[in-house]
């Protein structure tokens, strides 16, 4: 197995990490070079089971038998948020180091979950996703010391994924150039390729690379997965607003009474998912 040791330099004192790794390092290097990696049997027949009938459970009672997108057709499907606080059986996964490992050795031992969801398609339906990246937030030209934002999903496939399901396509190397995918766009793009893998296989992600979610056809089935997006500890809580953790009564009331998106910001406010 392939251990890396990390130093924490912090000026006071020092912490030293070990960490496993579960990946050799030439599958790294291609994660680096490529925007994904590929986890077969990333994890057990049994989480499988419990999870999926977590996310069963779940979209019985938040969408009640419905089929119809939450948020039409760019991202088409069902998505559940917020998962470690709404079931427990996600805790099983919370450290998972087959997957885990990887994303640590990538950004560093010290990681934070920033979303933890999962999302639902049905067959039939068509319900598919627009090219996107997970974080977008580059700027360009990129400011000297601006950072773009480190963060690495984890797909979590709990159904075998075939094309007629919707594979998940991806644009390898697009991570690279800081572009966005063209808008609204669900065509072909050259380079792209189709990722069909069985369930129980985790795809890590870099946030920057161009992906999408093909559309779930007639031919299809229920096509489940968990979306686990992770950064280092130092970056700020995931978006959808609340008052910052620091704050207090006049911080919310300022908030409350401004629209002005560089107040929200330095209050903690902005963000991208
Ligand atoms: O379901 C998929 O295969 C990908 C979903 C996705 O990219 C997203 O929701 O951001």
């Amino acid at each position: 197995m392939l251990q890396k040791q990390f130093k924490q330099l912090n000026g006071i004192g020092e912490g030293e990490f070990i960490l496993d790794v579960y990946a050799t390092q030439e599958q790294l290097n291609d994660f680096e070079e490529k925007g994904y990696l590929i986890v077969e049997e990333a994890i057990t027949p049994e989480q499988l089971v419990s999870l999926r009938d977590a996310v069963d459970r779940l979209i019985f009672n938040e969408f009640a038998g419905k089929q119809e997108s939450q948020y039409g057709k760019t991202f088409g499907g069902h998505f559940l948020r917020g998962l470690l606080d709404k079931d427990e059986a996600f805790h099983e996964i919370l450290i998972n180091p087959k997957t885990t490992s990887i994303i640590q050795a990538m950004l560093g031992p010290r990681i934070q979950i920033r979303s933890f969801s999962s999302r639902v398609t049905y067959p039939g339906t068509g319900q598919e996703t627009m090219w996107h990246i997970d974080q977008p937030s580059w700027i360009e030209p990129k400011p000297p010391f601006f950072s773009y934002p480190p963060v690495i999903n984890c797909i979590i496939f709990l159904d075998d994924v075939t094309p007629e399901m919707g594979a998940l396509s991806v644009v390898p190397g697009t991570h690279k150039h800081s572009k966005l995918p063209p808008s609204e766009y669900y065509g072909t793009i050259e380079g792209e390729i189709d990722l069909c893998v069985p369930a129980g296989t985790a795809i890590i992600t870099h946030c920057g690379i161009w992906h999408r979610g093909k559309a779930n056809t007639e031919k299809g089935r229920i096509r489940r997965n968990l979306l686990i997006d992770h950064s280092p500890i130092w970056m700020k809580d995931a978006m959808f607003g609340g008052v910052p953790s620091w704050g207090g009564p006049l911080t919310s009331k300022l908030l409350a009474s401004t629209e002005d998106p560089l107040v929200k910001d330095l209050l903690g406010q902005g963000g991208t998912h």
